[in-house]
């Protein structure tokens, strides 16, 4: 059946996607040749993470020496909207769902205000390292960063939701190649982890289980999809992924969030980002460029015993370091669509060494 073309569903996010097998084959004319490497140095002076130099502002970044933590100067979300008026209420704050006393036409035209924090978080003073090189030592030092900024912003009970998410190499937007990983923390929860705190509510009020815990299980017996695991945390390629090399990195216990995490969890979990992304570049042989990002539960008190801490990895490219997948015409008006099958990528992705290619002898 996974020859032909199908549909396959995302229990997550309750969307289905669709898998055309057979167009994998279908001939390629395009270039397929690597792309130079960026040989960057360990220190970047015209860089505006590294450390001592000047960024927006005039501000000065210190000598940092492990990873280092700044408010964003141009952020996406600011702490304070208390000025800004709901336009559908003419109120500070609206409730989430449609109130009784809004009609038409006022309810197709609402805005609410939204306020948070954004933090910047460079991996290292190196201008140059980024996680699949680093040692497991500098890894873990990063999710230690990502768990105690978390820890911090979910002192805050105006803050619903923390996501750290990495955006890496100028294809996905990057600024700037020096490593580094970004927080958006806010005041309500955004859609895709709104989507996942609804399925994953709904199946285990039905199954008394988590529902990643349930694939997860379920995956390992068939291990098609595995690329690797440690005692914490597995990385596979979802049944359902939509990006030719997406990868989803699940923990192994129903932890709900990154504070949660043990100390051996931590450095887990910092080991399986550098497996999964040490043969991403081992892939193309190329610093390979991706979004990341961790859902965790919101932030609202509860016990979210449905939650499993996980973090989706979305790369773009598709045939070589230059050839990537372009989410264009069927995929924005219709539905996700992709041609290698996610056990293919599995297979690829397996296959390769656990060892960086920039220190392969
Ligand atoms: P990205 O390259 O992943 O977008 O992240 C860089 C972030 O750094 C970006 O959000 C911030 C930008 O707002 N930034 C500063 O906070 N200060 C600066 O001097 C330049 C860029
Ligand atoms: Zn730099």
């Amino acid at each position: 059946m996974y020859d032909s073309p199908h549909r396959r569903f995302n229990p997550l996010t309750r969307e289905w996607i669709l898998v055309s097998p057979h167009r994998a084959k279908r001939p390629w004319q395009g270039q397929v040749e690597k792309t130079a490497l960026p040989n960057l140095p360990e220190y970047d002076p015209t860089c505006y993470l590294c450390p001592g130099n000047e960024r927006a502002g005039g501000i000065h970044n210190p000598q940092y020496t492990g990873t280092f933590v700044f408010e964003n100067d141009f952020a996406a979300l600011l702490p304070d909207v208390s000025g800004v008026t709901s336009q559908v209420s003419g109120k500070t704050s609206t409730p989430p769902n449609l109130t009784p006393d809004i009609s038409p036409p006022d309810t197709l035209f609402r805005a609410e205000p939204e306020s948070g924090i954004c933090k910047v978080i460079c991996f290292s003073p190196r201008h140059d390292l980024t996680i699949p090189q680093m040692s497991l030592d500098e890894a873990e030092a990063v999710i230690v960063t990502w768990t105690d900024e978390t820890a911090e912003l979910f002192k805050r009970p105006e803050i619903a939701y923390v996501q750290v998410f990495e955006n890496k190499g100028a294809v996905m937007g990057c600024s700037n190649p020096h490593p580094h990983s970004q927080i958006w923390s806010q005041s309500r929860i955004p859609t895709e982890p709104a989507k996942e705190l609804a399925s994953q509510k709904d199946y285990y009020a039905e199954h008394r289980r988590p529902l990643l815990l349930d694939y997860l299980e379920e995956e390992h017996k068939r291990g098609e999809r595995i690329l690797a695991s440690n005692d914490h945390f597995t990385a596979l390629v979802p049944f359902w992924a939509v990006w030719p090399f997406e990868t989803l990195v699940i923990a192994h216990r129903p932890v709900a969030s990154l504070p949660a995490l043990s100390q051996p969890e931590r450095r887990a979990l910092a080991d399986i980002y550098q497996k999964v992304t040490i043969r991403y570049d081992n892939l193309f042989e190329i610093s390979f460029p991706y979004s990341m990002g961790f859902h965790q539960a919101p932030n609202d008190g509860a016990n979210h015993s449905e939650w499993v801490l996980h973090a989706h990895f979305y790369p773009p490219l598709l045939r070589s370091a230059t050839v990537r997948k372009f989410m264009v015409g069927y995929e924005m008006l219709g539905m996700p669509q992709r041609d290698i099958t996610p056990e293919t990528a599995a297979q690829r992705l397996r296959e390769l060494s656990e060892v960086h290619y920039s220190n392969a002898g």
